[in-house]
């Protein structure tokens, strides 16, 4: 499968150039490259302006910490400077680092960015969640918002499973969740291992309030202490470790991809209070035999081995691909591809009744995804990311909506549609700047059979109608644009078109 899938992205890279190329995605997708050039990204969220700011894990296992940097990129994916430095105390060893970033749902008025990191200094060591305020695309006045100390951990935990999703909940716009992994402790031990333990905060979904306060109506709030009785920050428990969080703003559901220790990736719908099963069991089973897992809550899917890293997750609720309309996306980190899981019980959209792969976006296999997000466009941005020195932010959107870019200055062309077509059909394009634009039809032998456009174009997105096709034999046909600026060529690209009778 993975040979064919790649002799598909090379055929469709042979295909095009210029700054936008196909991959393996469904051919009424297209994909553009936004942000590139990230040395080791975990996760980004946007401004209401639609400003990236961007958090950069620090390193890999064995570096420095030196790109422990949140950065700010403009919307149209330009650098625009270090939002904040943390390389003085970030951790980034293995798993560990400057790891997610929310914007508060109120940044217009208040200028809050938050991000979850693994926090090292001197001898301090914590999990913790700190709090900027943006000024000019400066992180400024950062305050401890929740500071979990990892000294006190006996023994020292290893440098796998800190979590690292920070979000917040479209229903409850002051208060964030994160989740915090079990620190690799005792794997498949219930009897040891954290997750089970609501004295403990490793392998747990926690709730804050914004301003760092515990909710007082958190399941397994007793005095208000973390230190003493129950940790009163636990939201839901029983957890591995996770990398993706997302809410359904329609019906406030909340999801959680988890990952599984050697036999089974998990989905999982999150309840307020509920025990997710680790370290008993792992997906549908008691861990490490075939026994069915009950008296937990299991999982609304699994991914069997050999597991993929499940990461970002977005549940789709735009306007701009219908198509995913009560949908599930999950990314992985370790082959680069997006799942789509169909959710049903309406109105809670808590089962999941179909699991395919959507699209594989990342090649070659080991650097995937570790984010998925849903745009103010309605369109998919996906961060390549994690132990790569290139990461990069892509934007998937649906062909045919009218919307080929954004003001991305991006040269664009899209699939016509419909096809194949009987007589007419549209194709959308975009111009990074006033160009001369040229559009021809040729047959499969090369022969140029219609000019579909040619002349000055202002930038911008634009459509074009192509009629008359009816006049031609049924087949395979390719439609090439040339964009040329300033007197040179600054893009093509070509596409095939089939006709039908
Ligand atoms: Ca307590
Ligand atoms: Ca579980």
């Amino acid at each position: 499968m993975r040979k064919l899938l790649l002799a598909i992205v090379l055929i469709a890279a042979s295909l095009y150039s210029g700054k936008v190329s196909a991959q393996a995605l469904p051919a009424t997708y297209f994909q553009q490259t936004i942000v590139t050039g990230l040395a080791y990204p975990v996760d980004f969220d946007w401004a209401p302006d639609g400003r990236y700011f961007i958090t950069l894990k620090g390193g890999n296992a064995t570096g420095s910490c030196s790109n422990g940097k949140i950065l700010v990129y403009s919307a149209a994916g330009a650098l625009i400077g270090t939002f904040y430095d943390l390389t003085d105390s970030v951790n980034c060893d293995f798993e560990r680092g400057l790891l997610g970033i929310a914007v508060d749902p109120a940044f217009a008025t208040n200028h809050y960015v938050y991000v979850y990191y693994v926090h090292k200094y001197g001898t301090a060591n914590s999990c913790r969640v700190l709090r900027f305020t943006e000024a000019a695309n400066v992180g400024t006045s950062p305050t401890i918002i929740c500071d979990i100390n990892l000294n006190s951990v006996s023994p020292a935990p290893a440098g796998n499973h800190f979590g690292g999703m920070i979000r917040f909940r479209p229903s409850q716009p002051d208060k964030i969740y994160f989740c915090i992994g079990d620190l690799a402790y005792q794997q498949g031990n219930p009897t040891l291992n954290y997750a089970n333990k609501l004295n403990k905060p490793w392998g747990k979904i926690l709730r804050i309030n914004s301003d760092g306060t515990i909710p007082t109506d958190n399941p397994f709030y007793d005095d208000g202490n973390p230190a003493t009785g129950n940790d009163d920050r636990i939201w839901s428990y029983g957890h591995r470790n996770g990398f993706g969080m997302t809410f359904s703003p329609l019906t406030d559901t909340m999801y959680y991809s988890e990952n599984g220790w050697n036999a089974y990736d998990e989905y999982n719908v999150i309840h307020k209070g509920g025990n997710y099963g680790w370290a008993t069991c792992e997906g549908n089973f008691v861990y490490n035999t075939s026994t069915p897992c009950t008296g937990f809550i299991n999982p609304v899917a699994t991914w069997g081995a050999p597991l993929g890293g499940v990461t970002g997750t977005v549940y789709y609720s735009g306007t701009a691909m219908p198509e995913f309309n009560n949908h599930i996306l999950v990314a992985d980190n370790d082959y680069g591809r997006i799942y789509d899981l169909t959710l049903g019980n309406a109105p809670a959209y808590d089962i999941v009744t179909s699991n395919v792969i959507f699209a594989d976006i990342v090649t070659p296999t080991g650097v995937g995804i570790t984010t998925l997000r849903e745009g103010a466009d309605g369109c998919l941005y996906a961060m390549k990311g994690g132990y790569t020195t290139n990461g990069q932010i892509y934007r998937i959107c649906h062909v045919g909506t009218g919307i080929a870019s954004m003001a991305g200055n991006l040269n664009y062309i899209g699939q016509n549609y419909p096809n194949p077509s009987t007589g007419e059909t549209q194709i959308d394009y975009s111009i990074s700047d006033a160009s001369e634009v040229s559009i021809e039809l040729f047959d499969v032998t090369g022969r140029k059979v219609k000019t579909i456009l040619s002349g000055s174009q202002d930038p911008g997105d634009h459509t074009v109608a192509v009629s008359g096709l009816d006049k031609f034999a049924e087949g395979s046909y390719f439609y090439k644009i040339e964009v040329r600026q300033n007197g040179k060529t600054a893009f093509t690209a070509t596409k095939r078109l089939m006709i039908v009778k």
